[in-house]
C-alpha cells in the first residue's frame, strides 16, 4: 500500500502547487499585499472583511475606470461586480458583462462604469473568478466619484491572453435578481467558440498543465487520478 499512498501524496503536493488562483492588482484589494490564497474560495470577498466603516477606500470613476487582475489558472471565467452595502451582504450589480480570459496572466479592462447615482457615495468592488478550482473572490473598497479615469495606473496590462464575453449561470447567480445575462455583447469581438463547455475546457486546462509536470508522469498521473476522482 506505501507505493501507492506515497504516489497520492505526490499528485496532491503537485495538485497544490499548482493551486495558483488569483490576485485583484486594481482597485487595491481589501487584503493588500498579504492576500490569504486559501481563504480565496470564500464569499463574498475572499480574505478580505468588507466593512465600509474601516476600509480604505480608493476613487472610482463612475464613467470609467480599471480592473486589473492576474490569473493563475490557463482559464477562468470573470464578474466584475460591486454593492453599496457597507458590509457587502447583497445587493450586487454587475458593473461589466461577464467573460473568459483564456491565457495565464494579468488582464485589466479600463473602462468599468458603475450607476452615476452612486457619485459620491462609497461601495465594494467585488471580483468573483470561475475557476477550475472553484469561484474564488477578492473585493475592495472605493469611493464613487464622477466622469472617467485618465490614468489606468501601472498595473493596468494585459498579457498574452484572449477575452471572450460568455454566459457563465455560476456567475450571473451572484449579481442582483433583476441581473440578467447580457441581451447584447457591447464589443463584437466575441467568439462562437466562447460558449464551449466551461468544466469541459476547466478538465482539459488541468491536463494541460499536468502533462507538462516536470515531477514526472507518475505524479502527473496521480494528480490525473485525483482530479478524476474529484469529478465524481
Ligand atoms: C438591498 O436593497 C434593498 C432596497 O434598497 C434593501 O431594502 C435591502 O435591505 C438591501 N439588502 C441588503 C442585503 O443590503
Ligand atoms: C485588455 O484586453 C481586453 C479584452 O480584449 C480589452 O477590452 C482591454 O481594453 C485591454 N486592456 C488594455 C489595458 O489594453
Ligand atoms: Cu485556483
Amino acid at each position: 500500500m506505501a507505493p501507492i499512498r506515497s504516489l497520492l501524496a505526490a499528485g496532491l503536493l503537485f495538485l497544490s502547487t499548482a493551486n495558483a488562483h488569483f490576485e485583484l492588482l486594481q482597485p487595491p484589494s481589501l487584503e493588500g499585499d498579504k492576500m490569504n490564497e486559501e481563504l480565496e474560495g470564500n464569499a463574498p470577498c475572499g480574505g478580505g472583511v468588507p466593512d465600509l466603516s474601516k476600509n480604505t477606500a480608493t476613487d472610482f470613476h463612475v464613467d470609467g475606470d480599471s480592473i486589473a487582475v492576474l490569473l493563475g489558472h490557463p482559464q477562468a471565467d470573470w464578474l466584475f461586480r460591486a454593492t453599496l452595502d457597507s458590509k457587502a451582504a447583497g445587493n450586487w450589480s454587475e458593473l461589466y458583462p461577464i467573460f473568459t480570459q483564456s491565457g495565464r496572466g494579468n488582464l485589466c479592462q479600463p473602462t468599468v462604469k458603475a450607476p452615476k447615482e452612486w457619485v459620491g457615495k462609497k461601495g465594494i468592488i467585488g471580483v468573483a473568478c470561475n475557476a477550475p478550482d472553484g469561484i474564488l473572490y477578492q473585493c475592495a473598497a472605493v469611493n464613487f466619484v464622477a466622469g472617467a479615469s485618465t490614468t489606468p495606473g501601472s498595473s493596468c496590462t494585459n498579457g498574452s491572453m484572449t477575452a471572450n464575453f460568455n454566459s457563465v449561470p455560476a456567475l450571473a447567480a451572484l449579481v442582483g435578481e433583476s441581473s440578467s445575462t447580457p441581451s447584447s455583447n457591447p464589443s463584437s469581438t466575441s467568439s462562437p467558440s466562447a460558449a464551449a463547455s466551461t468544466s469541459k475546457s476547466a478538465a482539459a486546462s488541468l491536463l494541460v498543465v499536468a502533462g507538462s509536470s516536470p515531477i514526472g508522469s507518475l505524479a502527473a498521473t496521480a494528480a490525473m487520478v485525483l482530479v478524476g476522482v474529484a469529478l465524481l
